[in-house]
């Protein structure tokens, strides 16, 4: 069987065990903030597909970190003839002599069992300013297996310190002929597009054989991610299906009440409407809640649960809505024709009633009982509240800035948390993509409620895969292959 043997090295407590866990979707090991908690290697199976009637596998090796006795030890050995040799005929003691035996641990693991060296760097800390990079690289070096390096610890997703962190992390190792190629793959906030370039890189730096059974991998990498991301782009055009064709009935008096009341005032509190919008909230929320814990075990991690995420999103939306009021305030008394309806909008927290532009005609002057009562009459089906094309979109934002903070959390950082302070580079990103798709979005709100839930997920289905395509394109233009 085809097999190519990657093996994760780095100094300890750099991540090797985080990283593991996220490629893997699995708790392997022990990740702890202290020096060498892993201290025996352990392979794991990284991927394994079937082209040609043949069986390809990838073998990920977590493995002890080099410990700061080995930088020591690298330095007296460098004139030495066989410096390896001599290091793994040395017998040390696992525990008075931890941090050479997992040293040699690694070295073993390299020397006997990797086609790759995966080498994890801390890029929170700058390469000159850490002692034993150099050192561990001669060792790398005597050993002579390919060599690709990860930057890890980057933080959260920054494209312009990720750029610069890559540029000073490879012109510090360019005098090592042995590193083939140095990118990022943080273990907690990398997203799933790059995690395939471990196996491309690898397939960059082998030959023959073992190269094209690299490539071959990569590609299974790239489809299984892929296959991920159609389910969650399913989920979230269903999700956002259910939003649209949601509504709750108003009574026939209250239609009218309403009209006349919004026509006083527009911040005047309708005690049907805030009951009907509690109610729409919290269906909203519990939808939300449940979409998104598919998405989270849809993408290998352990999520909170719905009912705490729930709360988290009527509170999101919670706050929309009082900025909405805001607005309405603001809007204040321009009651006429179309501003009309919009500020009608805004005052019903985010709702519309059934035609948001009836009610801006009868709020622009034709407010007779007459008029609003025959509305009920010939409208029936449209005496009902839904939520507004606006706020669809609001809604359509927030669920695509959930999804990134789902699809950039790795597994190595624990049980996945609510996105706070998500890049702002994401929510420029959603907004410009949703704004470039408003058009198809606010025609598939439209129709929704006549077209029925089923319909409308399936027309919206496409949208979100062209905007979820375009955000992560944007975010990681190398990775566009990904989508194709
Ligand atoms: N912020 C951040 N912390 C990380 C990342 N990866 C790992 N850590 C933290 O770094 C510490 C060490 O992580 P491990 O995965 O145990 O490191 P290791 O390289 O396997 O360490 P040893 O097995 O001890 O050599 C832990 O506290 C992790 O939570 C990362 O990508 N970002
Ligand atoms: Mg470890």
């Amino acid at each position: 069987m085809p097999e190519i043997v990657l093996s994760l090295i780095s100094h300890t407590n750099v991540g090797k065990t985080a990283l593991a866990r996220t490629l893997l979707r699995q708790d392997v090991g022990e990740v702890a903030d202290r020096a060498h908690v892993t201290v025996v290697s352990e392979a794991f199976d990284l991927i394994e597909t079937e082209q040609g009637g043949e069986t390809y596998h990838a073998k990920l090796w977590d493995t002890p970190g080099f410990g700061s006795n080995l930088a020591k030890l690298a330095a007296r050995l460098k004139s030495s003839n066989n410096p390896v040799g001599w290091i793994l005929h040395q017998v040390w003691d696992r525990v008075s002599d931890k941090s050479l035996w997992c040293s040699q641990e690694a070295i073993r693991n390299i020397s006997e069992d990797a086609d790759v060296v995966i080498y994890l760097v801390d890029a929170s800390q700058s390469p000159a300013t850490i002692g034993y990079v150099d050192l561990e690289m001669e060792i790398l070096d005597w050993i002579g297996k390919p060599v690709i390096v990860f930057l890890n610890q980057t933080g959260k997703p920054d494209p312009d310190k990720i750029i610069s962190g890559e540029a000073e992390w490879r012109s510090h190792l360019a005098e090592f002929k042995i590193v083939k190629n140095v990118s990022t793959l943080d273990a907690f906030t990398r997203c799933w597009v790059l995690e395939h370039t471990v196996l491309e890189r690898a397939a960059g730096v082998l030959d023959g054989e073992k190269a094209r059974a690299a490539q071959i991998l990569a590609e299974a990498w790239k489809a299984r991610n892929l296959g991920v991301f159609e389910q969650a782009t399913e989920k979230i055009a269903a999700l956002m299906a259910e939003s649209a064709c949601d509504a709750e009935s108003l009574s026939e008096k209250s239609l009218l009440e309403k009209v006349k009341g919004l026509l006083r005032s527009l911040t005047d509190r309708d005690p049907e409407l805030e009951k009907i919008q509690q109610t729409m909230y919290a269906r909203l929320a519990t939808r939300t809640g449940t979409t998104i814990n598919e998405l989270i075990e849809l993408h290998g991690l352990d999520g909170e649960t719905a009912k705490k995420l729930a709360k988290h999103s009527r509170e999101e939306f919670a706050v929309r809505r009082d900025v909405e009021e805001s607005l309405a305030t603001a809007v204040g008394g321009a009651v006429s024709g179309l501003a009309g309806g919009l500020a009608a909008d805004l005052a019903s927290g985010g709702m519309t009633f059934g035609g948001g532009a009836v009610v801006g005609a009868l709020l622009g002057g034709a407010t007779t009982y007459a008029l609003a009562k025959g509305f009920n009459l010939t409208q029936s089906e449209q005496n009902s509240v839904r939520w507004s094309g606006e706020h669809f979109l609001n809604q359509v934002e927030f669920v695509l800035m959930l999804y990134l903070g789902v699809a950039h959390f790795g597994r190595g950082r624990g049980v996945w948390r609510d996105p706070e302070n998500n890049p702002t580079h994401w929510e420029s990103a959603t907004k410009a993509a949703v704004e470039n798709h408003k058009s198809k979005l606010l025609s598939a709100w439209e129709k929704a409620p006549k077209r029925g839930g089923e319909k409308t997920a399936a027309a919206l289905e496409k949208t979100f895969r062209d905007l979820l395509v375009e955000i992560l394109a944007g975010l990681y233009p190398e990775q566009k292959s990904v989508f194709e």
